[in-house]
């Protein structure tokens, strides 16, 4: 199977993450998806990456249901908690951190624009959504414990992960480490392969978008 994908992409990175970790080799084909000339419309209709392009041409699309795909497909080793209350937990961390990234991605593109034709309330009502979800993402994971949710690596630690890192790369002037056990976490996490293979690396958009 291929994997279409972006370099700092942190929904892409889930997925290559959880494919590192369930053993699946795959091939990585990497795009600038804002650019013209990206390929992802052919695969997606929502043009968006990522994209699980499988060797019979059937695709899935969107971090989450390709994440489903694959744990449906592979549920060895599980990325999904099997304790029903611990996969809720795991999913709810997904949702935030998904969330907190959506409203980067808007961040991103509003400081695309001229100085004088960005919007600063935009800027600040999407800003005060990351901090929020950053702060609920800490609230809700315990002080000390090893793992995001449960006793074993998740979905949850793969989406915290993926986020602070994002963070660190496009967004670093967020304290989000004023959260310290948010930070050890992230330090453990970080040492993985599956983490260490994928570190976000920025690109260039070229032309308005
Ligand atoms: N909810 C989607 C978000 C994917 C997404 O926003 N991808 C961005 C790159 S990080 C993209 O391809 N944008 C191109 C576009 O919207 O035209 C997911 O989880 O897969």
């Amino acid at each position: 199977m291929k994997l279409l994908s972006a370099t700092p992409s942190p929904y892409a990175r889930k997925v290559r993450i959880a494919l590192h970790e369930k053993g699946i080799p795959f091939e990585l084909l990497t795009e600038v998806p804002w650019n013209a000339g990206a390929t992802a419309p052919q695969y997606n209709p929502l043009g968006k990456i990522p994209v699980l392009i499988l060797d019979s041409g059937e695709c899935y699309y969107e971090s989450r249901f390709i994440l489903e795909y694959l744990e449906l497909r592979n549920p060895e080793p599980p990325i999904y908690p099997r304790d029903t209350r611990l996969l809720l937990a795991a999913k709810r961390l997904e949702v935030l951190a998904d969330g907190a990234c959506d409203a980067f991605v808007l961040v991103f593109m509003e400081r695309q624009r001229p100085e004088a034709h960005r919007s600063a309330p935009w800027l600040a009502r999407q800003q005060a959504k990351i901090a929020a979800a950053v702060d609920e993402i800490a609230r809700l994971i315990e002080p000390g414990s090893e793992y995001a949710v449960g006793d074993s690596f998740s979905l949850g630690d793969i989406a915290v992960g993926t986020l602070l890192q994002y963070l660190d790369v496009r967004y670093p002037e967020l304290p989000w480490r004023r959260h310290a056990h948010l930070e050890a976490l992230a330090q453990r996490l970080w040492q993985r392969p599956s983490f260490e293979q994928t570190v976000p690396v920025k690109q260039t958009v070229v032309g308005a978008v």
